[in-house]
């Protein structure tokens, strides 16, 4: 029996695709062309099959990999005597995992209203727009159409989604302009060049798919492809239960096995709103999730008369659950502002709306109290000054915000359940202190993590957190970076302020707020003292710590600063 590794096939020009499903598992046996895993890209999902038959040995892919043409899939003992009996049919993958072309034309123009390129090429009457090379696909059927007469339509937006057995993708725009008729409807069969819609008042493009900016073209931030640091989190709706890939050929007419059925734009969607698509009942072709559905949901979950399981899950440890009754909020209030004075609308950035997102629940489901201390860092800043003169050439500044990282590590350890979670009526408490500090960026915020604080000296965190908060800046933190934190602090002490209530970051029980701190005159007991006081503000859950924790924490948290040697006790 030879050992026979399974490789990603010619995937098109998409060069590296999101592994989202497993169909099988070491020990099951697969056909010739079965599917092996389903792969996405921004547009298109397909599944990549194998190239011979027999068992496999070991899987080399898990989900959330990137893989691209030539990734080592899986190997298999293959059947019988290998190559002869199982003739790897090498053209296969590509009849199986067509050319996935629209998806890869429409990835690489993407920031099309912000490229100064050749103007389009004539604004004029009606446009026809065409189905564009979609590789090897015929006659695939038309399961979502994703526009209607009168929308204004960018270029690269996707116009329908068409499916095969083993993929689907959708059709983007070559051309924008307002849909003056649509030529196909749901269960249409097409095939390239086919007739797809009329666009009016359009700008026709020199190719199907290398579009032409177009002043109606704005930049979409919502359209962007959502880096996995961010939308990483929602990940995990399209993770197939355990043990339910089966041996058995996938079944091209039934969804994916435990992958909601929804196109990847629609997943995309769901994801940036945070919605478990799983828990959603399609309405399409098939149960087909589409757009209408997820918006449908997350209205419903805001009214109040849906909950997602994740809500249901938490809501005994929120407080019994039941008998508190829905939260039973009037109407956000709808206001015509334009009536007043001039307005400009600008869509948030998408690390605001999952921040967002995130915020609300966090200050709506966690009875938050906030106490507020001072402690007196006149000692600990004349160190930290002397020490960055010491150095000065190492080209590492220490900062207070490595110092309080440190005297939180010291505060966690002698007050454990302000380093633990809730998980129903009982408390998780972590062995390990991985510490996250809020960042500014030009995006919004975000909370990279200082892994394992406590075995870190002041220099080296300083150092990490100068690179972290770097990378922040520039929009480059990864999943990883940003993952895994036990307990927050929030500093605005580089811009001012007394105190304030931070938010806490749930799945943490705490967070500790930092403002400036001032030189004020404290009593001595004999006279007053010119001394530095840090302003500290910790917000803690009630339903894991109580008030006189809270106030000792606060108060160790000073003693400490006030001592840093007391860290070494
Ligand atoms: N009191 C007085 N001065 C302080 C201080 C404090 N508590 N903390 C920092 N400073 C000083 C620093 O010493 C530095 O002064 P010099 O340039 O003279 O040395 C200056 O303020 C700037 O510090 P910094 O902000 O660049 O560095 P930091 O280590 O304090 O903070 C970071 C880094 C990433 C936390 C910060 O840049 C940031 O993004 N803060 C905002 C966090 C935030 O938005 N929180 C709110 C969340 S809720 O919406």
């Amino acid at each position: 029996m030879a050992l026979v590794e399974v490789k990603v096939p010619d995937i098109g020009d998409i060069s590296e695709v999101a592994v989202i499903e497993l169909l099988v598992k070491p020990g099951d046996t697969v056909k010739a062309e079965q599917s092996l895993i389903t792969v996405e890209s921004d547009k298109a999902s397909m599944e990549i099959p194998s190239s011979t038959a027999g068992v496999v040995k070991e899987l080399k892919v898990k989900l959330g990999d990137k893989v691209s043409e030539g990734s080592v899939v899986l190997v298999l003992e293959a059947e019988g005597s290998g190559e002869s009996e199982a003739p790897a049919p090498a053209p296969a993958p590509a009849a199986q995992a067509p050319s996935p072309a629209p998806a890869a034309q429409t990835q690489a123009p993407a920031p099309a209203a912000s490229e100064p390129s050749a103007p389009a090429t004539s604004p004029s009457g009606p446009v026809e727009v065409h189905v564009p090379d979609i590789g090897d696909f015929k006659d695939v059927a038309v399961i979502e159409v994703l526009v209607k007469p009168g929308d204004t339509v960018k270029v690269e937006q996707s116009l329908i989604t068409v499916e095969s057995d083993k993929a689907s993708m959708e059709i983007p725009s070559s051309t924008a302009g307002v849909v003056k008729e649509v030529k196909v409807k749901l269960g249409d069969k097409v095939n390239i060049g086919d007739l797809l819609l009329i666009l009016e008042g359009a700008a026709a493009s020199a190719s199907s798919a290398a579009p032409a900016p177009s002043a109606q073209a704005p930049a979409a931030a919502a359209q962007t492809p959502a880096p996995s640091s961010v939308a990483g989190e929602g990940r995990g709706e399209g993770q197939p239960a355990k043990g339910e890939a089966s041996a058995a050929p996938h079944d091209p007419t039934k969804p994916p096995i435990g992958l909601p059925y929804a196109s990847p734009s629609v997943r995309k969607f769901a994801r940036e709103l945070g919605v478990p698509l799983e828990e959603v009942k399609g309405s399409g072709i098939k149960g087909r999730i589409t757009q209408e559905d997820i918006q449908g949901f997350t209205k419903a979950v805001m009214a109040g008369s849906t909950r997602t399981k994740a809500q249901g899950a938490a809501a005994p440890a929120a407080g019994g659950g039941t008998g508190g009754g829905e939260l039973g909020l009037i109407p956000w209030p709808k206001v015509d502002f334009a009536k007043f004075g001039p307005i400009e609308r600008k869509e948030m950035s998408r690390i605001k709306k999952i921040s967002g997102a995130n915020l609300l629940r966090n200050a709506v489901m966690i009875p938050a109290v906030t106490n507020h201390d001072d402690a007196d860092i006149t000692d600990l800043e004349a160190f930290r000054v002397s020490t960055n003169k010491e150095n000065e050439k190492s080209g590492v500044k220490v900062t207070m915000l490595a110092f309080l990282i440190k005297a939180c590590v010291s505060a966690l350890k002698k007050f454990p359940e302000f380093n633990s979670s809730l998980d129903g009526d009982a408390l998780i408490y972590k062995n390990f202190w991985h510490i996250g500090f809020a960042a500014d960026t030009p995006n919004g915020l975000v909370v990279p993590v200082i892994k394992n604080a406590d075995q870190k000296g002041v220099l080296q965190i300083s150092q990490e957190m100068g690179e972290l908060a770097k990378k922040a800046r520039d929009g480059k933190l990864g999943p990883a970076d940003m993952s895994g934190a036990t307990f927050t602090i929030s500093s605005l002490g580089g811009i001012g302020g007394r105190y304030f209530t931070p938010i806490i970051n749930a799945p943490e029980v705490a967070i500790l707020g930092v403002c400036r701190s001032t030189t004020e005159p404290v009593w001595d007991g004999k006279q007053f003292q010119p001394r530095l006081m840090l302003p500290l503000s910790l917000t803690w859950d009630h339903r894991v710590i109580d008030g006189a924790a809270a106030a000792r924490f606060n108060a160790y948290l000073g003693q400490i600063l006030g001592d840093f040697r007391r860290v070494l006790l």
